[in-house]
């Protein structure tokens, strides 16, 4: 039978992040995607395309959320940019209930966006103990760790724990290409061991997209049947194919190719799992 997967995200009208990764990427492992959309991301083209933000009604947040989990029986389910803290708290009420694998990507930055660190508590307390994976990166695990900047892969497994502490089953603290060095890592805590993936750096451009769509392939990975280990190794693969194949555009920071690891497969990509 065909997987369905729900995204509660953002739209990032440029194409590489938000609801826009998720959908794709849902259709990368031949589940059906549907979004309920919580803020719009337009950019300015006559201010350095800087990010302006919409919210979107907590009210036609619920009345998604009612009608889309009424019309589908989901496999997976996962947030991303919700963007306000009514939003958020919209999403944990009607997830108390919910017994599906949820995927919490904590967007607390978005490159462009800024910070949105007053969601930190609400994730915590509401959204964090109701994560089957949860996929912060540096600064989003440092802040929900309540730790200083991370900068080594010490570090990363100090937050894994502590968010783990927290509620979270799985937590992937990714730490992509911020980290330094020659390779992107990311590690996966699972309450008992930890596993290091990496994979080469495989370019240098800024590019957009990449949490989203990798929070996006984990939940349609386990929604189509894969171990989390497995969704996790098979996501970042598909991230960093479409990083090598990222599309320029005029913002300055690059699109995510998500079809890439299908289409266009890139020769340096290889991720080791140890
Ligand atoms: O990458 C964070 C992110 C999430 N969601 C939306 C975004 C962005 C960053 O651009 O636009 C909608």
């Amino acid at each position: 039978m065909t997987s369905k997967v729900l995204t509660i995200a953002g739209s990032d009208v440029s194409g590489g992040a938000g609801l826009e990764a998720d959908l794709k990427m849902f259709e990368e492992y031949g589940a059906f995607g549907t979004a309920a959309v919580t803020c719009i991301v337009t950019f300015d083209p006559n201010d350095g395309f800087s990010h302006v933000i919409e919210f979107i009604d907590p009210e036609v947040v619920t009345r998604q959320l009612e009608s889309t989990l009424a019309v589908h029986t989901f496999d997976a389910i996962k947030s991303g940019m919700l963007g306000s803290v009514e939003n958020a708290l919209v999403l944990a009420q009607k997830l108390k209930t919910n017994e599906l694998p949820y995927v919490f990507d904590p967007v607390l930055v978005c490159k462009g966006a800024g910070t949105m660190v007053d969601l930190k508590d609400l994730f915590v307390d509401n959204l964090v103990p109701l994560a089957t994976v949860i996929t912060p990166n540096l600064e989003e695990a440092a802040t929900l760790a309540g730790l200083e900047p991370i900068d080594s892969v010490e570090g990363m497994v100090e937050a894994a724990k502590i968010i783990h502490a927290q509620g979270a089953k799985n937590v992937v603290v990714k730490g992509g290409a911020r980290l330094a060095g020659e390779d992107a890592i990311d590690i996966v805590f699972d309450g008992e061991s930890i596993t290091t993936l990496r994979s080469r750096k495989v370019n240098e451009k800024l590019v957009n997209g990449a949490g989203c769509s990798f929070a996006s392939s984990i939940a349609a990975g386990i929604a189509t049947g894969l171990s989390i280990q497995d969704a996790v190794v098979s996501a970042k693969e598909k991230v960093a194919h479409g990083i090598a194949n990222c599309l320029d555009n005029a913002t300055g920071v690059a699109s995510l190719f998500h079809p890439a690891a299908r289409t266009q497969p890139s020769p340096e990509v290889r991720v080791t799992v140890d």
